[in-house]
């Protein structure tokens, strides 16, 4: 059996200059849990508001009221609408996450989440809510999270997004989200979810004021919480994108920092089934050669569905792909693309 990777080891990973050595170990495991097969599922995003009470950094989403411009805030009317037009033939999830409310309570949001269910076919996914917006609700509620997400569950979730999870060290998280949940609450959060049978994903931005130490220590306390429960799906790289938002005189780390970092995530996350390599952020190209590092997911359709990343900067301002589309991505790196739902179940076309 092979030795399993420690921090010392996993940040050495950082100083290998030949980029093939990184890619050939990352893509050995990758292909011992996915073989060629490069996932991908038909998707659409819905992001019910960017009114946020929050004060995240690194964010170019929010705003601090319904009267700023570039504001939203959906009626139950109107994600109704958003849902009819967004659901193309053969979608399977929709993915939710958008913003903490200042003046929305819980009932808001189970609202949106009965509203999305009579919109949309009983077989579409409901993937709602990161972690950070978990805890507000159940905070604003005094209510216990186990509460909060049996009432989701009641309502038609059944898996949790990976957001919110940023960088787990708290000098950090102290500079660019000072004011959400720590890494305990995001970790006890998913843990529960897990024990109540949801599956869920988890995230790390990184390419801003972070240093590879945290990262990794990021990792590790995922792959600890993974060997608990094993309620992890995908671990989702969210690189930094720097336009629009107070962090913006960082600029953004380069395409080779992307890739170690992308292979080293598949080493040290021996326990995660799935890496997910997110083009609305990546942009297509770059999301294609981390296939080669590592990943074995691609995300999906969106159908242009999401503005966190095009109003950050991405070159994707309106993300959508085919299943040809994706198809090709694979293809051109001799790979195999295949649908899934949200659990990774393959789907097989009658
Ligand atoms: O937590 C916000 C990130 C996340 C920026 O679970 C930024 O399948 C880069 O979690 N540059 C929300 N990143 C999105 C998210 C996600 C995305 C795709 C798939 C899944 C999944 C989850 O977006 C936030 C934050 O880390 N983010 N602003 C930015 N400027």
């Amino acid at each position: 059996m092979r030795e399993r990777i420690g921090k010392e080891e996993a940040l050495e990973l950082y100083n290998i200059q030949d980029l093939n050595i990184l890619s050939e170990k990352a893509l050995q495991i990758r292909e011992k849990l996915n073989g060629r097969t490069v996932w991908y599922n038909k998707n659409f995003h819905l992001e019910p508001s960017n009114v946020c009470m929050h004060n995240c950094k690194f964010c170019s989403y929010r705003r601090t009221s319904n009267s700023q411009p570039g504001a939203w805030t959906m009626s139950l009317e109107e994600v109704n609408e958003y849902c009819l037009e967004k659901f193309q033939e053969g979608t399977t999830e929709v993915h939710v996450v958008g913003s903490v409310h200042p003046q929305k309570d819980i009932s808001y949001y189970y609202r949106v989440i009965e509203t999305i269910r009579k919109s949309l076919p009983p077989s579409v996914t409901i993937k709602a809510f990161s972690a950070v917006e978990i805890d507000d609700m159940a905070k604003n509620a005094g209510l216990e999270i186990k509460v909060v997400l049996k009432e989701l569950i009641k309502r038609g979730v059944s898996a949790l997004p990976g957001g919110g999870a940023e960088i787990f060290d708290p000098q950090i998280r102290a500079q660019i989200c000072p004011d959400k949940a720590n890494a305990q609450r995001w970790l006890e959060i998913h843990e529960t979810a897990h024990k109540l049978g949801m599956n869920t994903n988890a995230t790390m931005l990184f390419g801003h004021i972070e240093s590879r130490e945290n990262r990794i220590d990021h990792l590790l306390m995922l792959r600890e919480l993974q060997d608990k429960t094993g309620g992890f799906d995908a671990f989702i790289p969210l690189l930094f994108k720097a336009a629009n938002n107070p962090m913006s005189y960082l600029g953004e780390v380069d395409s080779i920092e992307v890739l170690k970092t992308f292979a080293i995530s598949r080493i040290v996350l021996d326990n995660f089934p799935h890496i997910k390599s997110y083009w609305p952020m990546l942009g297509k190209e770059l999301c294609q050669l981390t296939l080669l590092y590592g990943a074995d997911d691609i995300d999906g359709t969106i159908n242009n569905s999401t503005k966190i990343y095009s109003m950050a900067g991405s070159k994707e301002q309106k993300p959508i792909m085919t299943s040809a589309n994706l198809k090709k991505i694979a293809a051109e790196c001799n790979m195999i693309a295949v649908e899934r739902d949200s659990f990774y179940n393959q789907i097989i076309k009658k």
